[in-house]
């Protein structure tokens, strides 16, 4: 069947029935050779991370010249050379591809002694009417792409940009270099899209400080495996990083020191960093446990906790009791949802500890008032309904812990409740997605956790839709993150701790749901763990990757 078959085949079969996984999509009739082999030199249509939903290559190589090729808007895009966006992206693949070294190393001259034919472009083609250069990610974005390789232009095509930033990954991924320094690339053709939208790697920047640096790398290596949410726990018991513009002296005071935060400027390089990448930041300011640091920059939002009748000096989770603290929250919440430009902000409500609001008079004066018996959850329920009412105020979607859920709050019904707890976890998918709202799944990706051996094929073997539940239920789930709580995580090991076994959850999570042979998916990580290692140069990974993935 030549490439025009194909392109039919395309158009008259439903994605869905397409998706299939490389070996069976790929014509190649080559004997497999040994892992060996393949980890030296196999093409790199093989090596593809996240494996793409449709995938066809031949036979047939194309070489590039480095000094001759380029990365060019199409005809017919919407987008052109003032799109920001795609410009920085073009730049960055390029480097990626053929290094820093444009026109000197590689020349302008022949090729070297090779007989393939030339790959001279890349053209991107934007379908939509508006490109949306200037526009952030949002969790309804188009991430398709469909992508040609023939001589002597390539053509990628996607509806919006943030699917051109994907299909420039794979398009980078499908370049190889020779034992010469030729490079090359195999004439095939690529239909992509994500099976869930909502990818993400959740940063604790709370129990340690992360430098900015650590956070960008990070970006970078999310970007090379098609995650699209960085979850920014950026606040906890341990510290308060964030540098409030109405509070200031909350980071002041709650911070590890005063260089030890995020001012403004750092966290709006961030998001732009991002969404240079196609990447959302959902700030998580998590209330009303987790919040001891907040105590120390604003004197009477924590719950004094007493014993025999008396105040001890310590405190407990955010007094729900007072006017002043849904007064502070206004205003707080109104600077984060101007600050943050995500639909979404993430608003905790984990690991509520009641032993504090029970002995104190005050605290339980008011839960009699309410009617809320002995049953501290209501107490919690009525605090986070609060919070929720004064985030849709500003028009802000809501990110919730399962437990906000489990407790029986009133929630809006876009709100995402996030399942974190090991046990049993597909029974709360189904009871949240049961109760029509949206669910992320974290419960199986815990990556700061570390065991003996190759834990990625752990992660890996998780089916995140494998609950009881209608098809109506199983469309809630929009998505699972991999979370790095930082307990035992500082910039010294972030970067080992998280690469190559985030990957995993990455293709989890992009990949069709039958993309699911270990021995393939070995294959094809090393790859990714290989060219992840050789941007080293380019972003400064500092160290090696985790022990635990074992290479030879
Ligand atoms: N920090 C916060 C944590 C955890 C949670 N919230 C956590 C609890 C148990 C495990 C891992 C992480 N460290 N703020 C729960 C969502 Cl096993």
């Amino acid at each position: 069947m030549g490439l025009a078959g194909l392109l039919l085949g395309l158009v008259v079969v439903p994605a869905v029935l397409v998706s299939t996984n490389l070996r069976q999509g790929s014509p190649r009739a080559e004997p497999v050779p040994s892992d060996w082999e393949l980890a030296a030199d196999a093409g790199p249509e093989d090596s593809l991370w996240p494996q793409p939903q449709w995938v066809s290559s031949f036979p047939r190589q194309l070489q590039i010249s480095p000094g001759r090729f380029q990365l060019v808007h199409g005809a017919g895009s919407s987008a052109g050379p003032g799109c920001g966006l795609l410009q920085d992206a073009f730049r960055r693949y390029y480097e990626y591809m053929f290094g820093r070294s444009r026109g000197r190393t590689w020349g302008r001259g022949p090729l070297a002694a090779r007989e393939e034919p030339e790959l001279f472009q890349l053209q991107v083609v934007i379908e939509a009417g508006d490109p949306g250069c200037e526009r952030h990610p949002q969790l309804g974005s188009n991430e398709a792409y469909r992508l040609t390789v023939t001589e002597p232009v390539a053509v990628l095509k996607a509806p919006e940009v943030w699917g051109a930033l994907r299909g420039l990954e794979t398009f980078s991924q499908l370049v190889h270099e020779d034992d010469y320094g030729s490079f090359l690339i195999n004439v095939s053709e690529i239909n992509d899209f994500p099976r869930f939208a909502h990818r993400g790697v959740l940063l604790d920047t709370s129990r340690h400080y992360l430098p900015l640096k650590s956070i960008l790398t990070n970006l970078d290596a999310m970007a090379f495996n098609k995650f699209n949410v960085l979850h920014w726990h950026i606040v906890d018991d341990q510290s308060f990083p964030y540098q409030s513009i109405y509070f200031p002296e909350l980071s002041d005071k709650g911070a590890y020191s005063s260089n030890l935060i995020y001012t403004p400027t750092d966290v709006r390089l961030v998001i732009e960093y991002a969404r240079l990448r196609g990447i959302r930041v959902i700030p998580e300011f998590d209330t009303p446990g987790h919040t001891q640091s907040w105590g120390k920059g604003q004197k009477d939002l924590l719950t004094p906790c007493y014993n025999g009748g008396q105040p001890t000096g310590s405190f407990g989770p955010v007094n729900p009791v007072w006017n002043t603290t849904y007064d502070f929250m206004t205003k707080f919440f109104k600077e984060i949802s101007s600050v943050f430009p995500d639909e979404f902000i993430h608003l905790g409500g984990d690991e509520v500890d009641f032993s504090c609001w029970k002995s104190n008079p005050e605290v339980r004066e008011f839960m009699k008032r309410q009617g809320f018996g002995i049953d501290y959850a209501k107490l919690e329920s009525y605090y986070v309904q609060n919070i929720v009412d004064i985030v849709s105020s500003y028009n802000k979607g809501q990110m919730v812990w399962q437990e906000v859920f489990d407790h029986k709050a009133q929630l809006k019904p876009d709100t995402v409740v996030q399942v974190w707890m090991a046990n049993n976890y597909a029974h709360e998918l189904s009871s949240v997605t049961g109760a029509g709202l949206t669910a992320v799944l974290s419960s199986p990706w815990y990556l700061d956790y570390i065991s003996y051996g190759q834990d990625w094929k752990k992660y890996y073997s998780v089916e995140p839709l494998k609950f009881p539940g209608s098809e109506k239920q199983k469309k809630l789930v929009i998505g699972g993150e991999a979370c790095l709580w930082g307990e035992f995580v500082d910039a010294t090991n972030l970067t080992p701790r998280l690469w190559p076994r985030a990957s995993a959850v990455g293709e989890r999570l992009w990949s069709s749901s039958n993309v699911t042979n270990l021995e393939d998916a070995y294959r094809r990580l090393r790859h990714q763990r290989c060219r992840m290692l050789r941007y080293e140069r380019f972003l400064g990974f500092k160290s090696n990757f985790d022990s635990t993935f074992e290479v030879y």
